[in-house]
């Protein structure tokens, strides 16, 4: 007999949230919203009509293209109106069909410190200056963080030598992922992004305890991140900052390519909102892929609970019928309604 299995996402962020920073791109004077210095010019930045994530008419998103036939990017830079210990932000994101992915490329996050910093490459941040995380696809094909911040250790030869950005988790082989801990945890691996689906994207930074000395304090930095509600972190004891003064202010989403190979074809995003805590995925029916939450794919993470609240033993030989899926999270756990068709 053959089973066919449908996940649907429910409303389920209940807890209080500190917005920070919403918009949904529906804004006639949406260049009022950012703080670019570039006042975001048209071409590298537009507000387009497009269904979205939610297939919504009249909806708008915005696009973000690189300079053609060149090195740049195409950025919206939002300024949080105070600086906070820990972020979360989540935003919607649809790489556009055609978008060349072997394109040397970088994609945005969360910033600490300040903002003239933002893009920096090469050196390692002090601790006092500022930290970055980013979420992308560039170099691993799947999502992971892309940070600089004072302890980075991967590829990082400073004061004499280049340095670069530790993947989080790192899942480029062992000359670059030195440490197993933040190495790819064997489940589930987060997903590679294909073009012309729209994908929920949740990071959250802490920026831990700042010190000087890590053999006598533990810096306690986090970074976490969601894929459509699943979690592929946390990432923790990170070391981000040496003084207390470096906190996170800035959202930051971009397309950057590092060359001149990349396709016309862009990003678009949409729903975007920035918090004290966990945000989750925009309340509503979403589609999730089985593939994403089917129980191999979750391993042993996940609790399943019938209608009446009572936990089940396992996701196999349920009877038909409706289940929830309690997914592990920072602060909020995402449920997800789980229908057995026989
Ligand atoms: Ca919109």
């Amino acid at each position: 007999m053959k089973h066919k299995l449908i996940f649907i996402l429910l409303p389920v962020s209940l807890l209080a949230q500190a917005a920070l920073f919403n918009t949904g791109f529906e804004e006639a004077d949406w260049r009022t919203l950012w703080n670019d210095y570039d006042n975001n010019p048209a071409g590298s930045n537009d507000l387009i009509a497009d269904p979205g994530p939610f297939n919504t008419p009249g909806n708008h998103v915005m696009r973000l293209r690189s300079p053609a036939g060149a090195r740049g990017g195409a950025d919206l830079v939002k300024v949080l109106s105070s600086t906070y210990t820990r972020v979360y932000a989540r935003w919607y994101q649809k790489w556009e069909t055609g978008y060349n992915f072997s394109a040397g490329c970088h994609n945005g996050g969360l910033h600490a410190g300040n903002r003239n910093y933002l893009g920096s490459s090469d050196n390692r941040p002090t601790g006092s200056d500022w930290f970055s995380a980013w979420l992308e696809p560039c170099g691993e094909n799947r999502f992971h963080f892309y940070a600089y911040y004072r302890g980075m250790f991967m590829d990082c030869a400073n004061p004499v030598g280049s340095c670069w950005g530790d993947h989080l988790p790192c899942m480029i082989g062992s000359g670059y992922c030195t440490k197993p801990v933040y190495n790819a945890p064997p489940m589930p691996l987060p997903p590679a992004p294909v073009a012309g689906q729209w994908y929920c994207i949740e990071i959250m930074a802490d920026a831990g305890v700042a010190t000087t000395d890590t053999s006598s304090v533990r810096p306690q930095g986090i970074l976490n991140f969601w894929v459509d509600g699943v979690e592929y972190g946390p990432f923790e004891n990170l070391w981000l900052r040496t003084s207390d003064a470096i906190k996170i202010g800035i959202l930051y989403l971009s397309l950057f390519n590092h060359d001149n190979t990349h396709s016309t074809e862009g990003i678009m995003v949409d729903e975007v909102a920035v918090s004290t805590n966990y945000i989750g995925p925009k309340a509503g029916v979403e589609r999730h892929s089985p593939e994403l939450l089917s129980p191999a794919a979750l391993g042993g993470k996940a609790a399943v609970y019938d209608l009446r609240g009572r936990k089940m033993q396992s996701l196999e030989g349920l009877p038909n019928g409706l289940y929830f899926i309690r997914l592990p999270g920072t602060n909020s756990p995402v449920t997800i309604k789980r229908v057995v068709l026989k």
